[in-house]
């Protein structure tokens, strides 16, 4: 049968098939794409799960469960790190979590999937020179972490990355130019989420990009579970004898990757998910707010919250909700394996965003305000879900530098975060007891020391720092 033959059989079957869905608009321009495009849109639409999106479009005005959650919202107990008035002591956890990591039982799974717009930076956010003083990037300190950890304890960490289609190639390419900063092939693996369409506002109808191209984008980091399941990567997890997975995003450089302390924590406490938080400072910070909900952990996502409710107050004046998610986790393997069996662990969340789009002559649009909804699923919605669920509270000045917006932005910038980073190492130098004079910005790699405690080994008492420098190996 010829070429052209086969090709319009394939498309009368897709026909048929998005007709059901009246999703039939998908191959209008079939007859001009190239036979690769044709094969690329068909992979596309098998992949799509159209009762879903049927079902996710018919329930996008139901009031959010949220609404009748925050009601009965209350304050989760949380641990603090370094506190001794804990259930269980910063000591006992330390050697909790360090044994686990000597044992080789904690792997470090990093998101890297999004797709970084308010950064305004082309690639992805990783690769961000963030360095204050070396100019390295953020991928580069947090694998530098995850190597001195596994030199720390003399075992193997394995690190994890999930990109998306957005920063698949790129990713990929920089890890292989950088020769994975130092870590063994053996002991990192990149894999990618996938991707949801987003849909028109009015009609529910999936919008094309292209001609023969769907408007996807990633599904939310909660893909992670689906994407480590399919990919085999929580089978090789178990395989290898891990128990615990590190988990956190990739635009925080303060992130004390695999901190013994957090990790005894939640193993004392015989935790599945444990998630760590800071005190908000505003009742509008951008951090998604742990609650308790019947009994049951839970996080409501600042853009869920309504104001009336944030701005909730105790007799003292501070904040009622009060602890600010920074998505930084550990999660019990055995749960994740248990969750990932489950198709509909994850609820979707729904976005009104603006989304480009062309229409049925092929004409493209920009459109000036939302028009489409997108769709999401977010890790820690698995919280309720887990036993002996934990939050323990950090210091937002020590842990947690978003990179979030770009240059200039009133918050969250390469400066701000720069500035952080600087006061933490200069801090650690001063402990260690250098002097520092003038102001110059100091930065230590990871791989030379990865705590004061660690710093103080190797800086010589007394010695002064008046010019910029990196402490590196
Ligand atoms: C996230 C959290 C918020 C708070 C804050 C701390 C959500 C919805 N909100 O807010 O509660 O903890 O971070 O900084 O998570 N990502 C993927 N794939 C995706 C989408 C995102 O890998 O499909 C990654 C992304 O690369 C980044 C992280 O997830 O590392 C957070 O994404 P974001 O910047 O969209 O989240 P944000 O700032 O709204």
């Amino acid at each position: 049968m010829e070429l052209e033959n086969v090709s319009q059989m394939r498309r009368d079957q897709l026909f048929e098939k998005l007709k059901v869905h009246g999703q039939e608009h998908l191959v209008r321009f079939w007859n001009e794409l190239s036979e690769t495009q044709r094969s690329a849109l068909a992979d596309q639409i098998e992949r799509i799960d159209f009762p879903r999106i049927a079902h996710l479009f018919a329930d996008r005005d139901k009031a959010s469960e949220v609404v009748e959650l925050v009601d009965r919202a209350g304050e989760p107990a949380a641990m603090r790190l370094g506190d001794q008035k804990n259930r269980f002591s910063p000591e006992s956890a330390i050697g909790r979590g360090a044994d686990a990591l000597t044992g080789g039982r904690v792997a470090v799974l990093l998101v890297a999937g999004g797709q970084g717009t308010r950064l305004g930076f082309e690639h992805p956010k990783g690769m961000f020179p963030i360095g204050p003083v070396s100019k390295c990037s953020i991928f580069q300190i947090h694998v530098e972490k995850v190597v001195a950890a596994a030199r720390r304890y003399g075992a193997p960490v394995p690190l994890y990355i999930m990109v998306s289609p957005a920063t698949d190639l790129e990713t990929r390419k920089f890890f292989a130019e950088n020769e994975n900063f130092g870590l063994p092939e053996t002991d990192f693996r990149i894999f990618c989420q996938g991707t949801m369409p987003a849909i028109d506002d009015q009609t529910g109808k999936i919008l094309l990009a292209d001609r023969g191209q769907i408007a996807l984008s990633p599904d939310g980091h909660g893909g992670a579970l689906a994407a480590l399941q399919a990919g085999g990567a929580l089978a090789e997890m178990a395989e290898r004898g891990i128990e615990q997975v590190f988990y956190f995003q990739v635009d925080n450089p303060l992130v004390d990757v695999c901190s013994p302390e957090f990790l005894g924590y939640h193993l004392l406490a015989g935790s599945e998910l444990t998630s760590q938080v800071v005190a908000k400072q505003d009742p509008k910070d951008r951090v998604g707010n742990v609650v308790e909900v019947d009994g049951r952990l839970r996080v409501i996502e600042y853009s869920d919250l309504p104001d009336s409710v944030a701005e909730r107050r105790r007799a003292d004046g501070s904040l009622q909700i009060w602890a600010g998610s920074i998505a930084v986790h550990v999660f019990d393997l055995a749960f994740l394996l248990r969750m990932s069996g489950r198709a509909d662990a994850l609820p979707f969340h729904v976005a009104h965003k603006r989304v480009p789009f062309i229409d049925e002559q092929g004409r493209t649009h920009q459109p000036e305000k939302a028009n489409a909804y997108k769709f999401e699923r977010f890790i820690f919605d698995l919280l309720p879900a887990a036993k002996n669920a934990l939050v323990v509270e950090v210091d937002p000045k020590t842990h947690f530098a978003p990179l979030k917006n770009a240059p200039g932005a009133a918050s969250d910038t390469p400066e701000s975060v720069r500035a952080q980073m600087v006061a933490l190492h200069a801090d650690w130098l001063r402990r260690a007891g250098a002097e520092l004079a003038g102001g110059a910005p100091v930065e230590i790699s990871p791989l030379f020391a990865l705590d004061a405690e660690q710093l103080r080994g190797r800086i010589a008492p007394g010695t002064r720092i008046s010019q910029p420098v990196y402490f590196r190996p």
